[in-house]
């Protein structure tokens, strides 16, 4: 299998389906798409030279079938590697994750926008009302998660999609240093948050991402 991903600093909706797919244990090539050049054109020659067929990242290659979309991708690992229990068995569970990982793939567009990814940056920001109500709205969502199945990750004591998902906000939360308490946490959104960025999958792509900034830079 071969996945193609955008560069790990910044390329949040890559870091998803990588973690998904590091997550099972399988093998796999990534395929670099550098982002940041002069125009989004080259961007997109880029990506479908390399078999993305929209010109985006991230897209996984497995033999015959190309899958665009990060959270096609995810699904599609779900049910390639049932073993890795990337979902959990429980119907309803498996039905709020779901839900979950869609309100952040379709939604949460202020602090996206405000907020990009950038795993290099450690500075506060000031926050629009909008952004500031996503912050509300995460937190919410992940202390009902919590509450409702106990921890350590959203569902119950297995990693799923649905952290996947929301490991990128946990580090925007990070880089922009975002007072969770000021928003309606107690405390455990951000041990959640600090939970995630802790992970051997996160840490090992947050590592590929601080190799290559120091490669960029010529250090
Ligand atoms: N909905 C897509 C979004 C993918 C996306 O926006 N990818 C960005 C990189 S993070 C991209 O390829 N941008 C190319 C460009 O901006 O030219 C997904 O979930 O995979």
């Amino acid at each position: 299998m071969e996945l193609l991903i955008g560069d790990k600093v910044w390329s949040s909706w890559s870091m998803r389906p990588w973690l998904v797919l590091k997550h099972t244990g399988a093998p796999f090539t990534e395929t670099l798409i550098r982002l940041r050049r002069e125009t989004s054109e080259e961007v997109r020659d880029a990506a479908m030279a390399a078999g993305s067929p929209t010109g985006m990242v991230p897209a996984l290659k497995d033999g015959e079938v190309t899958v665009w979309d990060s959270l096609a991708i995810s699904e599609y690992l779900a049910e390639r590697f049932p073993a890795a229990v990337l979902w959990p068995a429980d119907p309803a569970a498996r039905a709020l994750g779901r839900a979950a990982a869609a309100e952040m793939h379709s939604g949460f567009a202020s602090l996206r926008g405000e907020c990009p990814m950038d795993l290099v940056r450690r500075e506060p920001a000031a926050l629009s009302p909008a952004t500031q109500e996503n912050v509300r709205r995460i937190v919410e969502l992940w202390r009902d998660l919590l509450g409702r199945f106990g921890g350590p990750f959203l569902l119950g004591e297995s990693w799923s999609i649905a952290d996947a998902f929301f490991t990128p906000v946990a580090t925007r939360f990070r880089s922009y240093v975002v007072p969770l308490t000021d928003h309606g946490d107690d405390g455990t959104a951000g041990a959640y948050a600090a939970r995630l960025l802790q992970t051997p999958e996160y840490l090992d792509w947050e590592h590929g991402a601080l190799t290559d900034e120091r490669v960029l830079a010529g250090s």
